[in-house]
């Protein structure tokens, strides 16, 4: 903990550290208790992001359990299943992804098939940046044993899911983006031709996703698993294959981590540099709407930009390299009455405006803590100081009013979805510290 804080921020700091110490399985965080038991990835980077103001110890112990699930070809999966809980702890369980029947699959655990936004390279920068004089040595260790690892994940998402070879990585399943029930995902999941009966239960507690929307989900997954979750079978027949800007906007984020990593351990950064600039020029010439001012997901099997607009589009504020009048039109937006500007609790995961924003509605309109987060680095990252202060007042009013809720009413801020959500635990410590 950093001495400078106040006694309301330490009560804070208190708080947020309690939920990280509760959800702590001895290897790893659960995202929340009840709710999701197993290991998620990008609740691990997030989680291991505030672990390293808290615990270093536990962080890298977070990001080492996360990789156990890696598979032969790269994939760092977006679920580790725990092998000791009931089957029916979650839905949908190792059944349905049978990774135990993938050649490629770790053979000691039970893993998802599917990827989540790649910002795991960030965090091992992250914690290595966060380490005193003292720990310097042991982390330097840590970014080396962990780098090949990273490498891997990296080449995985080039070599696979670079479906056109233009520099962006696509996703081909809704939970790959983080953002299960965007209604960004409407038009492609609608376009589905389903069989008549599917088997998806219904999820309880959460009030959406709908029962209907997991008969999609769960059909998607059917499709990639039957088909060996091959790039080919990606790339040539999968109905849903999509570049999202959150999810390049992490890429490239981590891309440029991975270089700095490089350097850090005496290996050859070149390589990442020139990744990095690549994927810096797609995601401009391939997601960026100036009509819209705002960067939105493409659809391959289309090849046209889906309409929606969301907060995923402002993420790729993370991009060191964005050109000025880009930037000055994402904030521009950003605070107009579509999102910031009419939400007491900024920022709504949809445009205010749209007739699919639902403020209640998880992904459809809350406001989330790591979205929050994400554009706070951002802003951070260009210089933008006032639009960083706002994201970091707004978030943390958001916890003090309602507690470490999954994701939050942007208009009153009501908590909603889990409680002792770790990543918005986590993320309040990096707020602070
Ligand atoms: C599906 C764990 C995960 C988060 C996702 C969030 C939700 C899972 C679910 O929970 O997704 O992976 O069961 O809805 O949408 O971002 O990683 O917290």
């Amino acid at each position: 903990m950093t001495a400078r804080l106040t006694g309301d921020e330490t009560a804070l700091w208190n708080a947020a550290a309690g939920v990280l110490d509760a959800n702590w399985t001895g290897s790893a965080t659960i995202p929340s208790p009840g709710l999701y038991p197993h290991q998620w990835s990008w609740d691990s980077v997030f989680v291991g992001m505030g672990l390293a103001r808290h615990r270093r110890d536990r962080a890298e112990r977070e990001l080492l359990s996360l990789f156990r699930g890696q598979w032969a070809d790269g994939l760092v999966p977006h679920i580790v299943f725990n092998g000791t809980l009931p089957r029916h702890a979650y839905f949908p369980g190792p059944d349905l992804w049978r990774s135990d029947k993938q050649p490629g699959a770790p053979h000691d655990v039970r893993t998802s098939g599917l990827t989540q936004p790649p910002l795991h390279a960030l965090a091992a920068l992250h914690l290595h940046e966060c380490a005193t004089p003292a720990e310097a040595e042991r982390s330097r260790d840590f970014l080396a044993r962990l780098y090949p690892a990273l490498v891997e994940q990296h080449r995985y998402l080039a070599r696979c899911r670079d479906m056109e070879d233009g520099g962006l990585v696509a996703i081909c399943h809704p939970w790959e983006s983080g953002m299960d029930n965007s209604p960004c995902w409407d038009r492609p999941l609608g376009a589905l031709q389903l069989p008549p009966a599917l088997y998806a239960p219904q999820r309880i507690p959460q009030p959406l996703p709908t029962g209907e929307d997991y008969d999609r989900y769960v059909w998607l997954v059917t499709l990639l698993r039957e088909a060996g979750y091959q790039p080919g079978y990606m790339r040539d027949a999968h109905p849903f294959l999509i570049e999202d800007p959150l999810v390049n906007a992490a890429y490239l984020a981590s891309t440029h981590a991975l270089a700095e990593i490089a350097e850090i351990i005496g290996r050859d950064p070149v390589p990442h540099r020139e990744r990095a600039g690549h994927v810096h020029r797609a995601l401009l010439d391939r997601l960026w709407d100036a009509g819209t001012g705002c960067f939105r997901a493409r659809d391959l099997r289309d090849g046209r930009l889906l309409p929606f607009v969301g907060v995923a589009g402002f993420v790729p504020l993370l991009d060191p390299e964005l050109p000025g009048t880009v930037v000055r039109d994402l904030i521009d937006l950003l605070l107009s009455s579509r999102f910031a500007g009419a939400a007491g609790y900024p920022v709504p995961t949809c445009d205010i405006q749209d007739p699919a924003f639902e403020r209640g509605g998880y992904w459809r309109g809350p406001t989330w803590i790591n979205t929050n987060w994400l554009l706070w680095r951002g802003a951070l990252g260009h210089g933008l100081p006032v639009i960083a202060d706002l994201l970091r007042g707004s978030t943390l009013r958001l916890v003090r009013q309602s507690g470490f809720r999954e994701y939050f009413d942007p208009f009153d801020g009501t908590g909603r979805g889990s409680h002792d959500y770790s990543w918005s635990a986590a993320l309040v410590l990096d707020l602070l510290a």
